[in-house]
């Protein structure tokens, strides 16, 4: 299904809240900027979300990307649900102030994972949603597993799924690093990668986050970037934390960022 007017943005979880807080903290100065150039860029979108602190703290406390092992995992199960979909209000409550016709779909009532990996997916719930004219939102979730019982859904998953299935002019991933690095960005001398192919990407290590992240960081940010762009779609990272830089991707227009080529 070919959207070359369609753009999917990732809003990563260590933008929009602080992901260093043990407890569910939101950006919410950050996460409405993110809205109005969004909003501004009068572009057709899909917004997925990370989790951040509503997330990976109880995610790794219940080990639920383990699978279920054992009863109290379930209630871990649940509270991580109801915490992600706390944080999923929140942002399509910015959404929606920011001028933008956000709608919700959470994945843990669309989609089923076998082994970790995506298998039953709603996709005609998000096609409806674009034909009608509105914002489909989605987010990182913890979601039922055929194989292990449960397990937990990445936004950059589910970017990954959304982008074989609707083939956009582009996915955006606003990070909070300025885009992908020679080697860990936090090292001395690391340089920023303006623009780089899919076929040189592998070569990248992608640092594993210092935080409680159960998803992976840039590392399997990375992964699911080979697989999109491997599709043909043009892939960008920024800095979400920069004023203006995602609205200049979404434009079109130059900024400091990653672009990775087919
Ligand atoms: O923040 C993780 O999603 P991500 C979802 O996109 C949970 O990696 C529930 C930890």
């Amino acid at each position: 299904m070919l959207n070359d007017d369609l753009i999917i943005v990732k809003l990563g979880g260590s933008v929009i809240t602080d992901k260093k807080s043990e407890t569910p903290k939101l950006r919410t100065a950050v996460l409405r900027r993110l809205a109005k150039e969004i909003a501004a860029s009068g572009k057709r979108t899909i917004i997925v979300h990370g989790a951040g602190s509503f997330g990976h703290p109880l995610a790794k406390k219940y080990k639920l990307n383990d699978g279920l092992i054992e009863e109290s995992q379930k209630k871990g199960f649940a509270l991580t649900q109801a915490s992600v979909r706390r944080l999923n209000l929140k942002v399509i409550d910015v959404l929606q102030n920011a001028g933008i016709s956000a709608i919700s779909l959470p994945p843990g009532a669309i989609l089923k994972c076998r082994g970790g990996k995506v298998a039953e997916f709603g996709a005609g719930a998000f096609d409806g949603y674009l034909r009608a004219g509105l914002v489909p939102v989605t987010f990182g979730d913890a979601v039922i597993d055929e194989s292990k019982g449960f397990c937990i859904c990445s936004g950059d998953l589910l970017v990954e799924k959304l982008a074989c299935e609707f083939e956009p002019e582009k996915v955006i991933f606003a990070a909070d690093v300025d885009g992908i690095f020679d080697r860990n960005p936090a090292e001395r001398y690391a340089k920023l990668l303006r623009e780089i192919s899919v076929g040189k990407i592998g070569k990248i290590a992608g640092e594993k986050s210092r935080h409680t992240d159960v998803t992976g960081g840039m590392k399997g940010k990375i992964e699911s970037i080979k697989r999109i762009v491997a599709k043909g779609t043009q892939a960008v990272v920024l800095n979400g934390n920069k004023k203006g830089r995602l609205l200049s991707a979404l434009l079109g227009k130059e900024t400091v960022c990653t672009k990775v080529e087919p």
